[in-house]
């Protein structure tokens, strides 16, 4: 089994209801245990595009997957809620986005998957929700506490938890 950190977003639709079905999916789908769920965070849109504001969450998991089988993975469980690459606009809005963050200590960097995910040192809305869960982790040989002290967290809130969950 290998750990994996996944970072979830989202600005269309109830984001916060299909991170919870998402989550399911990708704990069913991917033969995963989920260690770890951060909670909701509503976050500054990112990037030149003017468009709502996301909700960002991290979760960790233990899964049998190797690292593209389990972004192969992800990919089909964004387009079962409604994602449609061949339409959207780079940095657009979305309904749902997941983002394989970092998967044990390995290093990849192929076209279609860098690991640690190469943005996540420019994101405080990946590294607020993952320091929620994981401070001292270190990813890239910097710990993610470290990381997100040099960045600005503005507007970026914690959402209270959702009854049930
Ligand atoms: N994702 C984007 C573009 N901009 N901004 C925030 N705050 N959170 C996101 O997840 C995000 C974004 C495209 O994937
Ligand atoms: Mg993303
Ligand atoms: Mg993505």
């Amino acid at each position: 089994m290998a750990h994996a950190v996944i970072a979830l977003g989202g600005n269309v639709g109830d984001v916060r209801a299909t991170f919870q079905k998402a989550i399911a999916n990708i704990c069913g789908m991917t033969q995963a245990a989920l260690l770890a769920r951060s909670s909701d965070y509503t976050t500054p849109p990112w990037g030149e595009v003017e468009q709502a504001p996301f909700i960002n969450a991290c979760i960790e998991i233990d899964t049998p997957l190797d690292p593209h089988a389990l972004l192969f993975t992800l990919h089909k469980i964004e387009a079962k809620f409604g994602r449609d690459r061949a339409k959207e606009q780079r940095w657009g809005p979305r309904t749902l986005d997941l983002d394989l963050i970092a998967y044990d200590d390995v290093s990849i960097e192929k076209p279609e998957l860098t690991l640690p995910h190469p943005r996540l040192f420019e994101r405080a809305f990946v590294l607020v929700p993952l320091a929620e869960m994981s401070p001292d982790r270190v990813i890239g040989g910097r710990s993610v506490a470290s990381a997100l002290a040099a960045l600005s967290t503005e507007g970026i809130e914690r959402l209270p938890d959702l009854a049930g969950c």
